[in-house]
């Protein structure tokens, strides 16, 4: 019997991504996208969609229940730069979505869980450059905070209830086919964009700010590999460090302009710098590589040649 599968927050940034990669694994009938709203685009026309509020536990039960899910993806959340400018609700969807699929999964409803945590699970007082898997957390956001609660309570789940919870602290994410959503890594997208456009960018930090990146094919590898697991190899149930590259927005400038020579930076940091000077520059992810073997394919040159040839 195959594996039935629905994605929450399917027409996000990895959302998007996600639901292609498994419709061409799980078969497009066995993957239902969801979202807040139904938007005119890929995922809601390529395959079976629903419209759902990730914060109504009866309307994802009902779904649950109608497509007997196995799996459920919780993609939907409110990102470090949006969530500071609406704490309360940031908290509520972050945390209380994440309950409801917890909560299925106690129940037995569901067999499997992926929730999304964050490098905002660390802060101004955990090490800066290669920060370990274990080490001081001290979140100064929102969206860090509720990332940190929310992995406390999937370990939680799992010791107490046996809940098969499995989950990732991405890094900054950069994709070329959908656009990311109020994060504090997004200036690593937007660069591109206005390099083709405009061959000039203003960027919202400063021009050494070093942030842990990660291109979009490397996080969906990385998703499915943990989901696919098997259960006695996930040791950790909070959330796994994951990285692939770091680079500073002088970095990554440089890089483009390898292939772009005309193009120019300018820098006016705003409320995001604090944001991102509270975040590590560098990940240890030796966890990830030692339990479920991740490797990650792409650095920031193989990166930058992917993204200007799909933008193009
Ligand atoms: C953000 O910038 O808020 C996200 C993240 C690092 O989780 N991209």
């Amino acid at each position: 019997m195959s594996t039935k599968i629905l994605i929450i927050g399917a027409c996000g940034q990895i959302g998007t991504e996600l639901t292609h990669k498994l419709r061409e694994i799980y078969g497009t009938d066995n993957v239902i996208a969801s979202d807040i709203r139904k938007l005119n685009n890929d995922v809601v026309n390529s395959g079976p969609f629903e419209v759902i509020n990730a914060l109504d536990f009866n309307q994802i039960e009902h779904l649950v229940e109608v497509h007997k899910i196995d799996e459920i993806y919780l993609m939907a959340a409110l990102l470090s730069a949006t969530a500071e400018k609406n704490p309360a609700f940031a908290w509520d969807l972050n945390m209380n979505s994440l309950f409801h699929v917890l909560n299925l999964a106690k129940a037995k409803k569901i067999k499997k869980i992926f929730w999304p945590s964050s490098i905002a699970v660390f802060g101004p007082t955990t090490p800066k450059e290669n920060t370990p898997q274990y080490t001081i957390m001290e979140p100064s956001t929102v969206y860090g905070i509720s990332k940190q609660a929310g992995e406390r309570w999937c370990e939680y789940y799992y010791n107490i209830f046996g809940v098969d919870v499995r989950s990732i602290r991405y890094p900054g994410l950069i994709s070329w086919s959908s656009p990311p959503g109020g994060g504090t890594t997004d200036y690593a997208v937007d660069i591109f964009h206005k390099a083709l456009a405009d061959k000039t960018y203003e960027c919202f930090l400063s021009a050494e700010t070093k942030m842990p990146m990660m291109y979009m094919d490397d996080a969906i590898a990385a998703t499915i590999q943990i989901m696919q697991a098997p259960a006695e190899e996930i040791k950790i149930r909070s959330s796994y460090n994951l990285a692939a590259m770091s680079f500073t927005p002088t970095e990554i400038a440089a890089e483009i302009q390898k292939h772009i020579p005309e193009f120019t930076v300018t820098y006016k940091p705003d409320f995001r710098q604090k944001i991102a000077d509270s975040w590590p520059a560098s990940i240890d992810d030796a966890e990830a590589r030692k339990d479920w073997n991740w490797e990650h394919k792409y650095d920031l040159e193989s990166m930058t040649v992917d993204m200007l040839k799909h933008l193009k």
